[in-house]
């Protein structure tokens, strides 16, 4: 109870300074671009440590927009280094309840972007997760995928992996398809949204001097330039750093550490996950997915 008391009030110290203790030098607030990641982790009223996203939304955990050159940048592990197709974005369930995927999509900033006739800009990054039981802190993976070969079971937009791919750390790997070299993340100034079925953003990772924003994103981070390597969440309800500074990784496709308990492999399809209300008709209950 006390050591709640003393994070809350540490808590409160950092995010309000008193006014008899006038801050060193402005400004005492925060950059309006790193709301929420940039501090230490939210608390709750009764102390716990609060996701950085709310239910059931999942969580970007790691981007590599700039792939190294070379042998390193070899981010699927297919043998080549494609500068598009070893992209990836990594996510995580950072509640303690199963959440469903189904409709999710993560976009960059061309994809936001229209011609003068309305229609998408060729170039863009587009990815919908097809339904896809995500447990308490388990990990997926979205890579670019041009060019790409794979080992071991890897999902698209049609359809989840049927289990966790052991060379990424047992992950669920998913493959954007992207069939042009154009399609993929700028380096020097972009981002990846990560939305709703509802088309309702929930998360914005941005980098470099991109132009624009997202309207009524509620959680909006400036990743560092990152040129050699991934930027990586330092942990759960951490910042993202260039991946580089935690060790001899350049990335880190599906080992994500944080402190929720990992289920047991296998029971990814066992659960049914809660979902928030949406106007599409409901899945048929009681219907365990198939056990292997
Ligand atoms: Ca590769
Ligand atoms: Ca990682």
């Amino acid at each position: 109870m006390l050591a709640h008391t003393i994070m809350l009030l540490s808590l409160l110290a950092a995010a309000d300074p008193t006014p008899g203790q006038a801050p060193a030098k402005e400004p005492a607030k925060p950059p309006a671009s790193r709301p929420q990641a940039s501090g230490p982790a939210k608390a709750s009223e009764d102390g716990q440590a609060k996701p950085l996203v709310p239910f059931p939304h999942p969580l970007i955990t790691e981007v590599l927009y700039a792939v190294p050159t070379g042998s390193e940048g070899d981010a699927n592990g297919d043998g080549a280094r494609n500068a598009t197709g070893d992209e990836f974005i990594e996510i995580v369930n950072p509640h303690k309840r199963a959440i469903d995927l189904a409709g999710y999509t993560l976009s960059d900033k061309r994809a936001s972007e229209k011609d003068k006739k309305g229609h998408a800009k060729s170039g863009a990054v587009r990815f919908t997760f097809p339904k896809c039981v995500l447990q308490p802190g388990q990990v997926v993976v979205v890579f670019n995928g041009f060019e790409g070969k794979w080992t071991g079971p890897v999902g698209d937009q049609l359809g989840a992996p049927p289990k966790g791919n052991e060379s990424f750390a047992g992950a669920l790997v998913f493959d954007m398809k992207n069939k042009s070299e154009r399609s993929a993340l700028a380096n020097n100034a972009d981002w990846i949204l990560l939305s709703t079925r509802g088309d309702e953003p929930v998360q914005l990772v941005r980098w470099g001097t991109v132009e624009g924003t997202v309207a009524n994103c509620p959680l909006i981070e400036d990743a560092p330039n990152a040129v050699r390597s991934s930027v990586q969440r330092t942990s759960l309800y951490g910042h993202l750093e260039s991946h580089d500074q935690e060790g001899d990784y350049r990335f880190s496709p599906g080992r994500f550490e944080n402190e929720l308990q990992r289920p047991t492999i296998g029971s990814a399809t066992s659960t049914t996950p809660e979902r928030e209300p949406q106007p599409a008709p409901a899945p048929a209950k009681g219907k365990p997915g198939t056990k292997k």
